[in-house]
């Protein structure tokens, strides 16, 4: 029986990816790449929706490839490669706008926070028309699965609803894809603002664990988290988020219940928990960070690994594109 296809990506928006993507993204990710023909993609072209150093956005893009692969993805079990390398991405993303309403662009609520963070100005026409160039990346591979966090649930219905327009106007083209959403403790909160979502490209670093920190800096990190005066190591998101946020990232690494974690740091204080979580993250990030170093340092070839990969993703988007151009009327060359 063939498998079901899956797909999802990261913007390579940072030198290093942070715990919530781990967590939230590719520790699920390396699961399902077994039950999976899985699509990982570093979005690039959807990165420079907001401005990016050229020269820094080649080398996040390879750090972004190379932590993907130090954190279990298998470049020959999956298909790991470069958003940009295959260009059928962009020519369906031109075909799906022209069946965009403006209006449902508009009501995209990552482009209205993104906006008003940039003001409207600096805000692009390609952040405005990024979830259309989402719904083509995951149209492209008759995607079955997408998992997302619930951020981008609202992107995964537009896609949906592109995709079911697409087939009613032109005929059965597209498989209408199912976002996986990720459980409500794997979403991740920055660790000095415990009410915010931890992001790669926060504007402060110092409540974000990344990947390729160094592990004293981690450390260090952890022991500075924002907590309360209570004392009491318990999970409450409303009254405790910063205790609730490391008991999410202590019970994801370890796969321990957030109850049995309560229980064990019960009637000790907030150092001792730090301290253990500390271990906990450390433990994990050390080989992930080894191998992601070890990775980078033979940089062609990381590249020709990717270019592989991008061949094989070309091959699969080609055919969904060659049925669209037909179905659109889009004359084919003689
Ligand atoms: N804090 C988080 N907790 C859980 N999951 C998270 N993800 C991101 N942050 C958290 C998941 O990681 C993937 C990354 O997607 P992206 O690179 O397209 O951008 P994002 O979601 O906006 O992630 P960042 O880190 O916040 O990046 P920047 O700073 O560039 O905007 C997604 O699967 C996401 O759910």
């Amino acid at each position: 029986m063939t498998k079901a296809r899956l797909f999802s990506g990261m913007q390579p928006s940072a030198d290093s990816l942070q715990i919530g993507n781990y967590i939230g993204a590719l520790m699920q990710w390396r699961d399902m790449q077994e039950e999976y023909d899985a699509f990982f993609t570093v979005v690039d072209l959807h990165a420079i929706t907001v401005p990016q150093d050229p020269v820094q956005l080649r080398e996040k893009t390879r750090r972004t490839a190379a932590q993907y692969i130090a954190a279990g993805i298998e470049p020959s079990k999956s298909t790991l490669y470069v958003q940009s390398q295959v260009p059928a991405h962009a020519e369906l993303a031109w075909i799906l706008s022209t069946i965009t309403g403006f209006g449902e662009a508009g009501r995209m609520t990552q482009f209205k926070d993104k906006s008003q963070r940039y003001g409207s100005d600096q805000a692009s026409v390609g952040l405005f028309t990024y979830p259309v160039l989402m719904a083509a990346d995951i149209l492209l591979y008759q995607t079955e699965a997408v998992p997302v966090g619930d951020d981008q649930k609202q992107h995964v219905e537009l896609t949906r609803n592109l995709a079911e327009r697409f087939n009613a106007r032109f005929g059965e083209t597209f498989t209408v894809p199912e976002p996986v959403i990720q459980k409500e403790t794997a979403r991740i909160y920055d660790l000095q603002d415990p009410t915010s979502k931890m992001s790669k490209s926060a504007e402060s670093q110092a409540g974000v664990l990344y990947l390729l920190d160094d592990v004293n800096v981690t450390a260090k990190k952890i022991m500075r988290a924002v907590t309360d005066s209570d004392g009491v190591v318990r999970y409450d998101r409303e009254t405790k988020p910063g205790v609730a946020n490391l008991l999410s990232i202590y019970a994801a690494l370890t796969g321990r219940e957030i109850s049995a974690i309560e229980d064990e740091y019960a009637g000790r204080g907030y150092g001792d928990f730090k301290k253990g979580l500390r271990d906990v993250v450390v433990a994990e990030f050390e080989p992930v960070r080894a191998r992601a170093l070890e990775l980078l340092e033979d940089p062609a070839e990381l590249d020709r690994t990717l270019a592989a990969n991008a061949d094989r993703a070309a091959t699969a988007a080609e055919e969904t594109l060659s049925a669209v151009y037909d179905r659109v009327g889009l004359l084919r060359r003689g």
